[in-house]
């Protein structure tokens, strides 16, 4: 157990469904702390470098015109091993497969616009938050 921070970002069709507030109890809920919060458009240089490591992958232009067509929320989610505890919440990446109860079953439509965006490594956190709050 490790207490941990994580980068997390409410995608723009969640926003523009007006899934925020609920988004934000589940987070409360599981005890996790929210240490910074914004709503914003991303750019188009923040969403390639969040999103480098899929730069060869077919829907990568896809994905990024996605997560710029609007406002995201952005948040520093800090706790004990919020990571893990913030990846479970979310469900699977395919809204499909995951489990009903978690943000994404419960409010996913598509792999694309899966409602939901979670730091997965403590390596990635320090990289995302750094990128999307311009901290170290
Ligand atoms: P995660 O967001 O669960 O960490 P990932 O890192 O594999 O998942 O992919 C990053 C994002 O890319 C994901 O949230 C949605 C999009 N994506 C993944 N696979 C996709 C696919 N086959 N088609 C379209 N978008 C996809
Ligand atoms: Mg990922």
């Amino acid at each position: 157990m490790a207490l941990e921070r994580t980068y997390i970002m409410i995608k723009p069709n969640a926003v523009a469904e007006r899934h925020v507030g609920d988004i934000i109890a589940r987070i409360e809920r599981t005890g996790l702390s929210i240490e910074r919060m914004e709503l914003a458009v991303l750019t188009e240089e923040q969403a390639e470098a969040n999103y480098a490591e899929h730069v060869e992958k077919p829907f990568f232009r896809e994905l990024v015109d996605f997560i710029t067509s609007g406002p995201v929320v952005k948040m520093v989610v800090s706790g004990e091993s919020a990571i893990k505890k913030m990846r479970t919440l979310m469900g699977a990446t395919n809204p499909i497969d995951a489990a009903p109860g978690t943000i994404r079953g419960d409010f996913g439509l598509d792999v694309a616009a899966n409602v939901i965006h979670g730091s997965d490594s403590p390596e990635a956190a320090e990289r995302e938050i750094a990128l999307f709050f311009g901290e170290e």
